[in-house]
Parts: C-alpha cells; sequence; structure tokens
C-alpha cells in the first residue's frame, strides 16, 4: 500500500516578523503547497494521505473562513481519502473552528477524527490508530491506547499521532506529548507517522516526522512523505517529496562590508524581490564614518524591498571623527584612551586593572570603548 504522511501545516500562521504583504504571501502559499501535495498525489495514483496535526496554526481563534478554505480544497479531491486528526494547535477543545463549522459541512473524503479510534480499511490492507490531541498539553503518550490485540490479521498498522518522541535533540520537553523512542516497534505497528517538529526527522525505520511542509522559519527543513509498505511486517519504504510540494524558498546572506564592496551591496539592495523568495540578509563588518554614512542611506532607502536585514555592522571611527563629536569631560576621556592605545600597553597596567588575565587584547577593549564613545555621541546628534 502507499500514502502521503503529512503534518504542521499550520495555516493561518501569522508570520508576524513580516511586512503585511509578504504575510500574506506566505499565508496563502501554505494553502497551495497543500493543494501541491493532493495533485502530487492524485498524479502518483496515491489514495490515502494522512494528516498528522496541527493543521491550523491555532484551532482555537481562526476564523471560520480558514477552515471552509481547507474543507474546499479537500473536497477538490474525492479520489483520495484523508485522515486528518488534530494537534496541539488545533486541539479538539470547546470552541475550536472544527466543532464551530457544521460536520455535514466537511467533504465526504475527509475522516476527520477527533476522538481516538482504530480505522479499518479493507481495501487498502489498512487499519490506522488515530490519536488525535484534545489538550494543549499532555504527559501521556497519546497513542497507548492501542492494544495488541487489535492487530491480528493481515492488515498493516499504522499509527497517526502527534507529541514528542524523546531522542529528538532538543526539542523533547514532559508535557508535550512524550513518545517512547522504539515505540512503533513495542506496539507492533508498521509504521508511525507522527506530527508536531516542523523539519524533517527519522526517528527509527518505522517512526517519522515529516516536518512542515512550507517552510514556517529560515530553519526548517520541510517534508512531505510518500510512504510505501508491501505488506503487514515489511519496512516501510520512506521517499520526502516535499521538494516537489512546497513554494517558497527561505535564503539566508550573510556579507561582511567592506568599502569596496559597498557598491554591490547597493546594487543587491536596489534589485528587483523576486517571487517566491524570502529572504533574511545578515550584515556585518567595520566601515569608516564615510563609507558607514553611504550604508546606512541605501538600508535607510531600500530595507523595505527585502523580507528580513540583521544590521550587525558597526562603525571604525577615525580618531579625529570621535573627538570632533564629543565635548568637555569626554573628550578628555577619549584622548586617554587614544593615548593608552597607542602605547600599546599591556591592559594589567591600566590603574585598577592589574588582576585581570593576560588573554585580554586591551586595544580591542578600547577600540570597543571608543566605539561606543562615538556611537553614543551619534545618536544624540541624531545623524
Ligand atoms: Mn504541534
Amino acid at each position: 500500500m502507499e500514502f502521503i504522511h503529512t503534518a504542521d501545516w499550520h495555516l493561518d500562521n501569522p508570520f508576524s516578523s513580516f511586512d503585511p504583504e509578504t504575510r500574506a504571501k506566505l499565508n496563502e502559499a501554505r494553502y497551495e503547497s497543500v493543494q501541491m501535495i493532493f495533485e502530487y498525489a492524485r498524479k502518483e495514483s496515491i489514495p490515502l494521505v494522512l494528516c498528522a496535526g496541527d493543521q491550523l496554526d491555532d484551532g482555537q481563534f481562526a476564523e471560520k473562513g480558514v477552515l471552509f478554505k481547507l474543507l474546499e480544497l479537500v473536497s477538490g479531491y474525492p479520489d483520495i481519502r484523508v485522515v486528518m486528526i488534530t494537534g496541539n494547535h488545533d486541539p479538539n477543545l470547546s470552541g475550536t473552528v472544527y466543532s464551530r463549522v457544521e460536520n455535514r459541512l466537511f467533504p465526504a473524503n475527509l475522516l476527520f477524527i477527533n476522538e481516538k479510534r482504530v480505522l479499518t480499511m479493507e481495501d487498502l490492507d489498512a487499519r490506522i490508530f488515530a490519536a488525535p490531541l484534545s489538550r494543549k498539553n499532555g504527559t501521556v503518550n497519546p497513542l497507548t491506547f492501542i492494544r495488541a490485540g487489535e492487530m491480528k490479521g493481515g492488515l498493516i498498522n499504522i499509527g497517526l499521532g502527534h507529541g514528542s518522541v524523546a531522542i529528538a535533540p532538543g526539542k523533547y520537553s514532559p508535557d508535550d506529548f512524550p513518545i517512547e523512542p522504539g515505540f512503533a516497534q513495542s506496539a507492533g505497528l508498521d509504521y508511525l507517522a507522527l506530527g508536531h517538529f516542523h523539519s524533517f526527522l527519522k526517528i527509527d525505520d518505522r517512526t517519522y516526522y515529516p516536518g512542515t511542509h512550507e517552510k514556517l522559519t529560515f530553519d526548517d527543513n520541510c517534508g512531505v512523505l510518500r510512504v510505501r509498505i508491501e505488506g503487514k511486517g515489511s519496512l516501510p519504504r520512506v521517499e520526502n517529496v516535499a521538494e516537489k510540494t512546497s513554494l517558497f524558498s527561505w535564503k539566508t546572506r550573510n556579507l561582511v562590508l567592506t568599502g569596496s564592496s559597498l557598491e554591490s551591496f547597493k546594487q543587491e539592495m536596489e534589485g528587483a524581490k523576486p517571487d517566491n523568495v524570502v529572504r533574511k540578509i545578515i550584515l556585518s563588518g567595520m566601515l569608516d564614518v564615510e563609507q558607514y554614512n553611504f550604508y546606512h542611506d541605501i538600508l535607510e532607502r531600500f530595507k523595505d524591498n527585502r523580507d528580513m536585514i540583521e544590521d550587525r555592522v558597526r562603525i571604525n571611527p577615525d580618531e579625529e571623527s570621535i573627538l570632533n563629536l564629543t565635548d568637555g569631560f569626554m573628550t578628555g576621556v577619549v584622548k586617554r584612551l587614544l593615548e593608552l592605545k597607542s602605547q600599546g600597553n599591556d591592559i594589567r597596567t591600566f590603574p585598577g586593572l592589574e588582576e585581570f588575565s593576560d588573554d585580554i587584547n586591551a586595544e580591542e577593549i578600547i577600540d570597543r570603548a571608543l566605539l561606543d564613545v562615538f556611537e553614543f555621541y551619534r545618536e544624540r546628534e541624531g545623524t
């Protein structure tokens, strides 16, 4: 048998760190990408799609329109059976949008599961143990209702759940519906289709997280899994087909600016924004005052033309520009710092710093102090 395992669509995610236009595009892409999953399944004659929860980013507060849009999409593929459970973002709580929309409006091909159930699909040689969530947090494995006695016959046994397997590095939390490592094996499942983590993760030969189908952050590693199982007991063959169904590419660029690279930086910022790409540009480097002014001007003019800018560029001021900015007492402090710098002394010769370890670079500390003084005055002047 063959099926698609997908999860964590997080439709209607706020994408709050983006501008409204990009936000809307990213959200629309999440629906389009779901549609592409169904198109792929249809093209490949895959009769079943398993959705392992968190279809909606916030099931409690989502407007009905969000669910209607999803239901309409699913209804366009009556040839594909869809088994959908609730996750911790869209749990079966009172007032959830799934309950606010009348059940008779759900398409016939959608098996929406909001209570633990065993689904027998003789025609697909499969039995599905579906474990939807009805809370946001829980300390018990939601799949423990599976009984070995229910595994009888020749059907392929598939678990469908939402929670965190304890071996997932850095992601596991005990109130996050913990699932014991090796659970698929011990429960006698041929495959355990999980949702919750937003990046593809293979736990063992029978346990997988697809990850989200379309990135939510720059760090996500998307997944949509095509799973083939020959028969009860045989090992699943799992292929990640996300490349065929996802739309946006999220690119991170690191640019270290120098005086000579400013012109190409300007051209890059002026350039047209490509479709279906979100970019994070991390800018760093040290510029002198004149270069910094040029840089800052470009940034101000074109930053709205880019999705995400991280500005870590610092000014490396010459002595004259610092002294020109400061006045009174601070001019004296700056002069003293410059004097100490020119002497290239060990930091421990400075009064009061005798106890400092010798791996501290005195010149770096002085530069840093000068820079802080400079940026303080510069900001105060509003330049
Ligand atoms: Mn989740």
